[in-house]
């Protein structure tokens, strides 16, 4: 009993010292007490926090990696800041909303001709430039709505590209396929045909001393075409800094992978040129492999090939269903099992990198500024039939331009700014 008193007196001894020390050093005091000092000096106990905050960084893990001709591949884990996991968060969601966005306009006739989805792909647009060079360019293929604002064009000169208007990054005579911004060299709607092209970029990259890796998109439904083939066999031979990359979702048009590829091993198929196969649906694996890719070109090893395994949502185009060739439940169960943000979401407040909240805040920051851009590109003028001509050419050798009228040409105006 005595012992017993004698312990109660120890306490308030103690809880009197801390009500001392909170005059003194407050915080210190709370410190040492995680229990709060009432006036009277008794201990009480406090209710457990909410966390609000948030670590600086953490290590997320990474599925691991096929190669092919590589003795050693990118690391299995990645260090990601609060600001570098908030960035690519506010990425994925972005192009997500915008691409929403284009089948909303598309299905109300504010859009048309074809218009080609992303839906599903974002985390390999989003990984990739993440840590792209302001020296490195991309050759893409036709999905390239998201690409072309992650290269550089608002939202507003997307959509508004989308619907033909003046405001489109080109000036609303390009639309969907045919999108540029100074380091994307379209949108290309000649499927397979960037292998070429691409590996034209990574020549002049390598010619002009640039320092520069180019990024050559294609699919894996273009994949088996001569003319990738006859771009990798130059670009070995010619040591380009060139990232074949395959953007393998799974289907060309309204056929399955594995039906039109005698090897679906699409990282392989590049043959004497190394390649690597990555989860294209994980934002930290594609960033990951980017960084990788780009040293392997930039250290002058030649090229290398890149295959994302990821998958789309939608059909081929807007006039394709898409449920011919496929079952409502596997798109069903890729949403569930995944999809590009909820995951990367899930990792991120697992690793507590970001809480429920800072990521909403950024959904509904995102939801009104893709709201806003819709409604401008939406009353957006389209422009005037003297500007058809405008732009054609970089330097024009003649004054006019054949119309579609015998005898009556028209000008030829250049409007956008050269580079010097
Ligand atoms: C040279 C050429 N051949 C055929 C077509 C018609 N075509 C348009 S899209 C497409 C399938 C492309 O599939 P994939 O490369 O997997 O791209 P995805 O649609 O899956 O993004 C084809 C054959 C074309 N545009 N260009
Ligand atoms: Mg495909």
């Amino acid at each position: 009993m005595i012992n017993w008193m004698l312990q109660i007196k120890k306490l308030d001894l103690i809880a009197q010292l801390i009500l001392e020390m909170s005059k003194i050093i407050p915080s210190a005091a709370k410190l040492l007490a995680s229990r709060a000092v009432t006036k009277a000096g008794i201990l009480a106990p406090v209710a457990p926090k909410i966390r609000y905050s948030t670590k600086n960084e953490a290590s997320i893990e990474i599925k691991p990696y096929k190669l092919h001709k590589l003795d050693k591949g990118p690391p299995t884990s990645s260090t990601i800041t609060h600001k570098e996991a908030l960035a690519l968060y506010e990425k994925l969601v972005v192009l997500r909303r915008l691409e929403t966005a284009a089948s909303n306009m598309y299905k109300a006739k504010v859009i048309q001709g074809f218009c080609h989805l992303y839906l599903g792909e974002e985390a390999v647009a989003v990984g990739i430039c993440s840590v792209m060079r302001p020296i490195d360019t991309v050759c893409g293929a036709y999905r390239c709505h998201g690409w072309t604002h992650l290269m550089g064009a608002s939202e507003l000169g997307v959509l508004a590209e989308l619907a033909g208007r003046k405001s489109g990054c080109g000036r609303g005579k390009g639309g969907s396929m045919h999108m540029y911004t100074p380091r994307l060299f379209g949108g290309n709607g000649i499927v397979g045909a960037t292998g070429p092209l691409g590996a034209g970029i990574a020549f002049a990259h390598k010619y002009k001393g640039t320092g520069g890796v180019n990024f050559a998109l294609y699919g894996d439904g273009s994949a088996n075409q001569g003319q990738v083939h006859e771009a990798f066999n130059m670009a070995k031979l010619w040591v380009l800094p060139c990232i074949f990359l395959c953007e393998n979702n799974g289907y060309g048009l309204g056929t399955a992978a594995k039906r039109s590829s005698a090897s679906t091993e699409y990282y392989a198929r590049g043959d004497y040129i190394p390649g690597i196969k990555a989860d294209g649906m994980d934002v930290v694996a594609t960033r990951e492999v980017t960084k990788f890719a780009i040293d392997w070109c930039a250290s002058g090893k030649g090229p290398i090939v890149v295959e994302f395994d990821t998958y789309r949502y939608t059909g081929h185009s807007m006039s394709d269903p898409g449920t011919s060739y496929r079952s409502r439940e596997e798109v069903a169960e890729v949403r569930a099992k995944r999809d590009p943000i909820t995951s990367f979401k899930e990792k991120l407040l697992k690793a507590q990198l970001a809480t429920a909240e800072q990521l909403k805040a950024i959904d509904s920051k995102v939801k009104k500024s893709i709201d806003a851009a819709t409604k401008q590109a939406k009353a957006d003028a389209v422009i005037g039939p003297e500007e058809l001509t405008a732009d054609i050419y970089y330097s024009c050798l003649e004054k006019e331009i054949r119309g579609t009228h015998p005898g009556a040409p028209r000008a030829h105006l250049a409007l956008s700014k050269r580079a010097s």
